[in-house]
Order: structure tokens, then sequence, then C-alpha cells
């Protein structure tokens, strides 16, 4: 993917938190959030994409989906491109077409993944050389495969790996740090799916702080996450906390709140 950066963006794609918010699907036990905590935090990471030099475009609300606010996963984009995923969770699937017309106001060309396989954008990590697609209990063999097919006519190599059992989306685990560099936790470094790349990992009592976002000369991470913070920094990356207990009890962290493409 040369002179391709995977993380510097100026525009960036966000969905209003629906009231329904605390309907959305979660892993863990107790009081999902309310509307007023994540509307909240959704505010907060806007202001932080535009601190990191990135315009934000905010859609209405989807009162009918739940998990609307996580737009990562209904679709994946690129340069020109939008490709609209077939999201893996029955309550989700219809917020791919909910947003495809959105898209097409801002990308040239938009393509639906093909076939019947299931993609969650959750799964797709984009780095420097190459995309990677980790199968989890959302994208399956089919979606996995007919993604990459997508991909390959956009001339971007596409490699299938495994997310680790239990955990939700591949990028619940792992984030692009730089051109080289991943931060992941050590149950995935473990997989060797990073080969090649150097890694930080994040402290085993802070998981869910690997699904960071760098955008620009910026790394966001979930404010609690310090120790993660404090790695990061003492590895010369400038970091900014970003409140995610809220939307965290749904089982997201950072990238899914947006989708983010570099439009000039
Ligand atoms: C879900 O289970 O689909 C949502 N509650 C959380 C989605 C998080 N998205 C992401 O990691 N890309």
């Amino acid at each position: 993917m040369a002179g391709h950066s995977a993380f510097t963006f100026d525009t960036a794609l966000l969905r209003a938190p629906a009231t329904t918010v605390s309907r959305g699907l979660t892993s863990q036990a107790g009081e999902p959030p309310d509307y007023d905590a994540v509307r909240a935090e959704h505010r907060g990471y806007r202001q932080s994409l535009q601190a990191a030099g990135v315009e934000t475009i905010v859609l209405p609300p989807l009162e009918a989906f739940p998990d609307s606010l996580f737009v990562e996963d209904p679709a994946l984009v690129f340069g020109g491109t939008a490709i609209v995923l077939r999201p893996g969770a029955p309550s989700r699937e219809g917020e791919a077409a909910a947003l495809a017309p959105s898209l097409g106001a801002h990308f040239d060309t938009v393509m639906p993944l093909p076939g019947d396989g299931h993609v969650d954008g959750g799964d797709v990590l984009v780095t420097s050389r190459e995309v990677l697609i980790g199968l989890s209990a959302r994208t399956d063999r089919v979606g996995a495969d007919a993604l990459a097919r997508c991909l390959a006519r956009l001339d971007l190599a596409a490699r299938i790996v495994t997310t680790p059992p239990g955990v939700l989306h591949f990028k619940s685990d792992c984030a692009l740090l730089d051109e080289r560099t991943v931060l992941t936790t050590e149950r995935l470094a473990r997989s060797g799916v990073f080969e090649g790349y150097d890694l930080l990992t994040v402290p085993d009592d802070e998981l869910a702080a690997a699904n960071a976002l760098r955008i620009n000369d910026s790394v966001l991470v979930g404010a609690t996450y310090t120790r993660t913070a404090a790695r990061l920094r003492a590895a010369g990356y400038a970091t900014v906390p970003v409140p995610v207990d809220a939307i965290a009890r749904l089982d997201a962290g950072l990238s899914c709140l947006s989708l983010r493409w570099r439009s000039r």
C-alpha cells in the first residue's frame, strides 16, 4: 500500500447515539449504560477527533438500531471507495442499508459486500502494508473471502487471520500505532498474526485499552487505562485520554465510533 498512510485522516463519520442505546448488545453482566452517559462520551470522542485535526460529520440517530453509533461495523472506507459490509449480529444487519446512502454522499464508489457472508468492520485492521481480516463470531469465512476479493480489486492485499476465542472483534484486541507498530493484547500477540510488525502490549488488567485509535499525531486511549497510556508515552506516542466507561459496557472502544478517511 505504497503512499497510503493508514492513520492520516481529515474526515470522520459518526452516528449520534439513539435513546435506545442501553439495549445495545453486550456480553457483560450488570446495568447497561444510560443514554445520557453514552451521549456525553460520544460528544467527548467527537471533540477529541476534532482536536486531532479531523472534520467530523455526525449522522442522525437510528432508534431502531441500538448499536448503530458503532458506525465502524457496517462499512469499510478507503480513499474514494466505501464497502458496505454485512454485520454478523442479526440485530445489526439493517445498519448497513441505513448507512449506505450517507456513504454515497462522500465516496465516488460504494460497493456492497458480494455474496451472503458476514463481516463486521471491527474485525478489519488496515495497516500500511495490508488489510487484516479477523474471523470471529461476527465475521465468517465466506464474508472474509468476499471482502478479500473486493480489496484485491482495489489493489489492497488482504490476510485472513483468527480472532482469539471469546474476543468480540479482532480490533477489540489491537490498534495500529504507526507504519510498523501495533498495540495489542498478549493473547493476540501470542497467536503470531503480527509477525514482521513491532508490538507494544497492554497490561493484562487493561485488555480493553487495546482498542485505541491512532489519528494523525495522536493516539486516543480510554481514559481509565492509565498504565497503557504510560507505556505509549514511554514509547514516544502523544496520548489523548478519552472517557469510554459507558460505551465499554457495550463491549465497544475507540475505533468503533467512527469511520475515518483522508479526502484530500
Ligand atoms: C456490538 O456488540 O456489536 C456492540 N455492542 C459493540 C460494537 C463494537 N464495535 C467494534 O468493536 N467495532
